[in-house]
Order: C-alpha cells, then sequence, then structure tokens
C-alpha cells in the first residue's frame, strides 16, 4: 500500500504536493517522493524516510514548476531498497515520471517481455518500474512527435491489456500534463478533484480525498475502474474509459485499515463504514453471547476506535480508553521482522490499570493478521488486572495473501490460515473471540454507496477477482514475503545509483 498524489497548479505546486503527502503518510512511511516539472525541466527528490524527513529547505526550492507527482511508500514485495523510492523516471518517449499504488500479477513476465521484445531494462524489483515502462512503451508505439489526449488515453488502454493485479497509478509527461488511472476492477483507490484560482482552475489526483481537504480541492470524483484522466500542463481535463472490460471491485481492506476514517473513497466515508462494523459485530455478539458479562469495551488504538464506540453503544456497555498510544513509534503492522514487531507493541502500548483491574473487557481492534500484537495486547489486559479479555476484530478472520498491493504476510504467517475460531482464541489468548462476518463487512462498505455490488475480499475468501492469480503466482508470494526472505533481501541491499535524484 502507498500514496499518490499529482497536481497541475497555476503556480508552485512544491509546498502543495508536499502537504497533500504528508495527509498520505499513513499510507506509507517508507519512503517519499516528488518530482516537479517546469518547462522542459523535470526535478526530483526522493529518499527513504516520512515526508517531513527526506524533504528540505534546499530540496523544496528546488522541486521548480506549476505541475508535479508525488510518493509515499510502504514496503510492498520488492521495494525494501532505497534506491527504489518513488516516483519513477524513464527518458524515452518524452521524459516520464510515474508514482504507483498497487501490485502488478504479471510483473515477472512484463519485465522479461520488456527486455526480450522492447529492449528495455528495469533496474529494480519494482512492479512499478515495470509499469512506467510498459505505459512507456505504449507511448513509443503510437510514434508520434506531438501527442494528444487520445494519444494518452490509448496508451492507457495498452497498459490495461497488458498489466494484471491492482494499480492506481499518475504519471507525468514531461511539459504535457499529467495522467492518472486504475485498474479494470478499480481495486486500489484515486480520486481527482478541483480548485478554482484567479488565474484558473487547478486539478489534483490523490489516493484518498483526505489530501484534498487539507488543500482546499474540492472532490469532484473517483477514477472509475479502468478509467484514466488527463490534465493538460494548461489545466485542460479530460476523462477517458480505457479498458475492454471493468468491473468495480474496490479493496475492502482500505475501508477495514488502510485509509484515513476521514476519506471518502468510492463514495464511501470510511468512518461511517467503520461505525457500520461495531454495529454489525455488536448484533453478532448479543447473537452468540446473549448473556456476556462485558463491562467495558475497549478500542486498541487507533483504527478500531470507530467500531468500538459503536459496538459499546449497541451492547449498552461503557466505552473506555484504556490503552494509550505513543504515537512516536510507527504502525506495527509495516514493521519488518517479527522480533521488531514484538518489540515494539511494548513500546507504543501502555495499559491504563483502572480500566482493567477486575472487569471483564472486550477488546477491539481492526483486524488479526499475524496475531502477535493482540496477543501481546491480551496479556497486557491481563497484567493489568482483567478478570476476562474477550476480543473482537472488526474484520473477518484474514486467511490468504493479498496480491494487489497490500503487504500481507506469507499465508503461514497469517494467524487464521487454516484454523478456526477457537483454537485462533485460544493462541492469543481470549478467553472468547468474535470476527465479523464477511457479508456483514460488505454490508457495512455498501451501506456508504449502494451501487457498488462487489469487493475484492481476496484476504478473507481467497477468491482473486482478477482471475489470474494461480498457485504458482501463491507460491511465489509465499517464498518472496515470510519474514526470512524479506531479513535476507535487506541484508544483501546495496545502495541504487541515482542519477537524477536533487542531493
Ligand atoms: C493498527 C491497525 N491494525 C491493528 C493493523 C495485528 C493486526 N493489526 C493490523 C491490528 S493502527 S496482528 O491503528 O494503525 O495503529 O494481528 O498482526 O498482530
Amino acid at each position: 500500500m502507498c500514496g499518490i498524489i499529482g497536481i497541475v497548479g497555476k503556480s508552485s505546486v512544491n509546498q502543495a504536493l508536499y502537504d497533500g503527502l504528508t495527509m498520505l503518510q499513513h499510507r506509507g512511511q517508507d519512503a517519499a517522493g516528488i518530482v516537479t516539472c517546469d518547462n522542459e525541466r523535470l526535478y526530483l527528490r526522493k529518499n527513504n524516510g516520512l515526508v517531513r524527513d527526506v524533504f528540505h529547505i534546499r530540496h523544496m526550492l528546488n522541486l521548480r514548476g506549476h505541475m508535479g507527482i508525488g510518493h509515499v511508500r510502504y514496503p510492498t514485495a520488492g521495494c525494501e531498497s532505497g534506491g527504489e523510492a518513488q516516483p519513477f523516471y524513464v527518458n524515452s518517449p518524452y521524459g516520464i515520471t510515474l508514482a504507483h499504488n498497487g501490485n502488478l500479477t504479471n510483473a515477472e513476465a512484463l519485465k522479461k517481455d520488456l527486455f526480450r521484445e522492447q529492449l528495455r531494462h528495469i533496474n529494480t524489483d519494482s512492479d512499478s518500474e515495470v509499469l512506467l515502462n510498459v505505459f512507456a512503451h505504449e507511448l513509443y508505439k503510437l510514434n508520434k512527435l506531438l501527442m494528444n489526449n487520445k494519444d494518452v488515453f490509448e496508451a492507457v488502454r495498452g497498459v490495461h491489456r497488458r498489466c494484471r493485479g491492482g494499480y492506481a497509478a499518475v504519471a507525468m509527461i514531461t511539459g504535457l500534463g499529467i495522467v492518472a488511472f486504475r485498474d479494470p476492477y478499480g481495486i486500489r483507490p484515486v480520486v481527482f478533484g478541483k480548485r478554482e484560482t484567479d488565474s484558473g482552475t487547478e486539478y489534483m489526483v490523490a489516493s484518498e480525498s483526505v489530501a484534498m481537504d487539507v488543500l482546499g480541492f474540492e472532490l469532484v470524483r473517483d477514477i472509475a475502474p479502468g478509467e484514466a484522466i488527463f490534465i493538460t500542463a494548461d489545466g485542460q481535463l479530460y476523462t477517458r474509459q480505457c479498458a475492454d472490460h471493468s468491473t468495480y471491485s474496490p479493496c475492502i481492506f482500505e475501508m477495514v485499515y488502510m485509509a484515513r476514517p476521514d476519506s471518502i473513497m468510492d463514495g464511501i466515508l470510511v468512518y461511517k463504514a467503520r461505525l457500520q462494523m461495531g454495529k454489525t459485530l455488536a448484533k453478532k455478539i448479543l447473537r452468540l453471547y446473549p448473556n456476556h458479562d462485558i463491562d467495558v469495551v475497549i478500542p486498541i488504538p487507533d483504527t478500531s476506535r470507530t467500531a468500538a464506540v459503536q459496538l459499546a453503544h449497541v451492547l449498552a456497555r461503557k466505552y473506555r480508553e484504556g490503552f494509550v498510544k505513543n504515537r512516536y513509534i510507527p504502525r506495527t503492522f509495516i514493521m519488518p521482522g517479527q522480533s521488531m514487531r514484538k518489540k515494539s507493541v511494548r513500546q507504543k502500548l501502555n495499559a491504563i490499570g483502572l480500566e482493567f483491574k477486575n472487569k471483564n473487557v472486550l477488546l477491539v481492534d481492526d483486524s488479526i493478521v499475524r496475531g502477535t500484537t493482540c496477543q501481546q495486547i491480551i496479556q497486557m489486559a491481563r497484567e493489568a488486572g482483567a478478570k476476562k479479555v474477550y476480543f473482537a476484530s472488526a474484520a473477518p478472520p484474514v486467511r490468504y495473501p493479498n496480491v494487489y498491493g497490500i503487504d500481507m504476510p506469507s499465508a503461514q504467517e497469517l494467524l487464521a490460515h487454516n484454523r478456526t475460531t477457537e483454537e485462533i482464541a485460544q493462541i492469543i489468548g481470549a478467553d472468547w473471540l468474535v470476527y465479523q462476518e464477511l457479508d456483514d463487512l460488505i454490508a457495512c462498505a455498501r451501506k456508504g454507496n449502494k451501487s457498488i455490488k462487489h469487493f475484492d475480499a481476496s484476504c478473507f475468501t481467497g477468491h482473486y477477482v482478477t482471475g489470474d492469480v494461480d498457485q504458482g503466482y501463491l507460491d511465489y508470494i509465499e517464498r518472496y514475503r515470510n519474514d526470512a526472505a524479506k531479513a535476507e533481501r535487506q541484508a544483501q541491499e546495496t545502495e541504487v545509483i541515482d542519477l537524477y535524484n536533487v542531493a
């Protein structure tokens, strides 16, 4: 999972891109980058780290021009090294830069084709560089010195024909404009908006609408599955459906955890979906345990708070903040290596004894992935004096890997893989455990936008909407994603020299 942004403005866009990326920081804290275009020149700054650490004043002053794109990176498979921060650049044709959120499931095959048939070298393990080169080649094939919007859309059509998986991307064509597109299933999110100024209309695309809020852009709408929007450097907007077939199936995990609650994604206010999740979860608890003895509902901060508030309300029990979070420790979910993850839970959360002592507590989390953090948190609740510790997950059991850009662990590392709810409760040390039903979760999201009939829920069902994910690919993911494989890659990591980066 990553965050992408693009702005075509009427004055310098460096600060707006920086502010927008800061609003998308929750989508990735691993690396950040911005490239701007001033007439025919590109200015790029990217590096590992948070937005505030990557861009210093000297970098910001260098990022000149009225249009640009940016990226925050989350370490998905194949992009752990610093040289792989985005945006990526290819000089031919025209000079194209690209920032991408998602994962191409046929990246390896595309990489081979690009080399053998199109003589294009891919210098990293990142599928985003593959996506960029596919797009570049599709533009090159048109063989035009001066392109127009139709040519850009034709190239995106070519991308959809060749690429499989989940992708939302923004690309800048030097001097010409910015194009943003979304895979034909709309798995990964991307919205666009506009802002009126005295000099005319400015346009922006971003992974989430929150990036627009802070900059005073008005959300226009989501880019539709398979659709592309093209904004010329002088501010003309064009949109076109570029996929032969498209089926709206956005990733439901965005609703569960990834997106900020204040974002409106695919027409759904994430906050509202999470409130609903609390409601349906409470109803399930009342069905299963009509005589429950829960004294207090305690969220595991932060994401689960919204669901827990509503859950407590429906159960007619107190909602209490029993854990205090140290906000300066990064999100556990994305920390590499099991030992680091374990250590960081204690650093990150501290229990307030008053809320646990001699009470039966219901802890609420957004999901259980590896189960390591909830195991420790339940232990902390007991040490703080809880009599009984019950656990509720706002998402159904995560049983299968995500192949569309969320860095779920390999199947073997998923706690719910091949396990029953009772077995999981025992492992994490809960007196009982309740998971959200998948149908309920889908209904919670659909409540915000009934026109969406399907969601990508593959990490709960093992059904992959793109239809191309076979056992061979899942085995590859298994080998690539387990903690040992990640550690080995990190040990071998070498600095990739980047010719274009602003020092
Ligand atoms: C944490 C959100 N959320 C907490 C991410 C932990 C799974 N984990 C997924 C639960 S926060 S585990 O709100 O962003 O801080 O099951 O892998 O142990």
